[in-house]
């Protein structure tokens, strides 16, 4: 058996360190518990719109689904470059809104100049979520939302997506007042990363089978984000093809391309387990491998998933994504690795994208 811990890869350290950067996160965000308790309560009666672009667009449809769920506060989740280029379709006259520009990095072109857009064009206030504290998205927008945060140097996003996704969650949690709630928090970090490192090794079989390479990644609610960003994982590491669903779409004509290479993974919610379990079953059917990550008691699918990872059951729909997509990051490490392919550095990709927005024609 392979010793994980002798991997020099940075995108494997920092995939594998996320649950201790969570640890010290939410230690600095409880002790701005009242300046963040003052915002919540400031910015609860209007639309919450979270906005970024590439993993961090994927963290904002997880994060506005989660928020919503927790708070009952009206949230939508747009590219930052909807913003830009069809406003009206994001904003209307009658609402009332609160902008969440989401960045790694704080730099990319579209989600600095939505933030200054939404600001300065059309008088709503910005709290920007960032890694970066002194990037220009937090210092150009109203309020931020900071945590230490042990810099990514790897292009792909791996703890960052998982860390600003906390302190959102830490954010609505303020609104709650529940003590369990509070100490599922508190529980997260060591029991995502038990089950990380139970699941290594069957990942790691799962990602060196030569026969797939094809994969699909199906959720609802929030795991739709999530089925999103697990795509996006396999596509910039090990640059293979990927997509992701709702879970339910699957059938209505995407199943058409399923084959024997394909891995059709179903990221389970308490709410959607019996349609999901169904759904299992027929992709079983289908010919396709089948992973599915589910809370431990949801459904009984021995027989019906070739691959099955069970999280414990207290977490639920608000905390299982935590619980699945450090697998999920793996699982497109272990695939480039399988296919000699080194995740740190991926083709055509830079760790932050910028561009000049004013487009004069010439082409270099
Ligand atoms: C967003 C992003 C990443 C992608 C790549 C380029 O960055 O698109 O999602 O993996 O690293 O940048 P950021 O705005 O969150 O820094």
């Amino acid at each position: 058996m392979k010793d994980y811990e002798d991997d020099f890869s940075i995108t494997y350290q920092e995939i594998t360190r996320q649950q201790s950067g969570w640890k010290n996160a939410l230690q600095a965000l409880k002790g701005e518990r009242s300046k963040y308790l003052e915002i919540v309560d400031q910015f609860k009666g209007r639309v919450w719109v979270f906005t970024g672009c590439g993993t961090s667009y994927y963290l904002a449809q997880t994060a506005s689904s989660i928020f919503e769920m927790l708070t009952g506060l009206p949230t939508k989740a747009v590219p930052s470059s909807e913003i830009l280029i069809f406003p009206g379709l994001v904003f209307n006259s009658a609402d009332k809104y609160l902008a969440i520009p989401i960045s790694r990095s704080g730099s990319s072109t579209e989600v600095v100049k939505a933030a200054e857009k939404v600001k300065t064009e059309l008088n709503i206030p910005t709290l920007a979520v960032s890694c970066s504290s002194d990037s220009q998205l937090i210092k150009s927008s109203d309020l931020s939302l900071t945590f230490p945060f042990e810099t990514e140097e790897s292009v792909v996003m791996t703890g960052s997506f998982t860390t600003m996704l906390l302190s959102i969650v830490y954010l609505a949690s303020l609104l709650l007042d529940d003590g369990e709630f509070a100490d599922k928090l508190d529980e997260l970090a060591d029991e995502s990363y038990r089950l990380m490192k139970d699941f290594e090794p069957m990942v790691e079989t799962i990602a060196n089978d030569e026969n797939i390479n094809h994969f699909v990644f199906l959720g609802q609610g929030p795991f739709l984000g999530l089925a999103n960003e697990a795509a996006l994982k396999i596509q910039e590491m090990s640059i293979s093809l990927s997509q992701s669903y709702h879970a339910l779409e699957y059938r209505h004509g995407p199943k058409s391309t399923a084959s024997d290479n394909t891995l059709i993974t179903i990221l389970f919610s308490e709410s959607g387990k019996a349609y999901e379990a169904h759904l299992a079953n027929d992709m079983k059917a289908l010919g396709a491998k089948t992973l599915v990550l589910q809370g431990k008691s949801y459904s009984d699918l021995s027989g019906t998933s070739h691959h099955l990872v069970e999280a414990p059951t207290r977490f639920g729909d608000v905390f299982n994504p935590f619980m699945y997509l450090p697998l999920l990051q793996l699982l497109g490490y272990y695939k480039a690795r399988s296919k000699n392919i080194n995740p740190d550095s991926p083709k055509n990709l830079s760790a932050v994208v910028t561009f000049e927005t004013q487009y004069d024609g010439n082409h270099e």
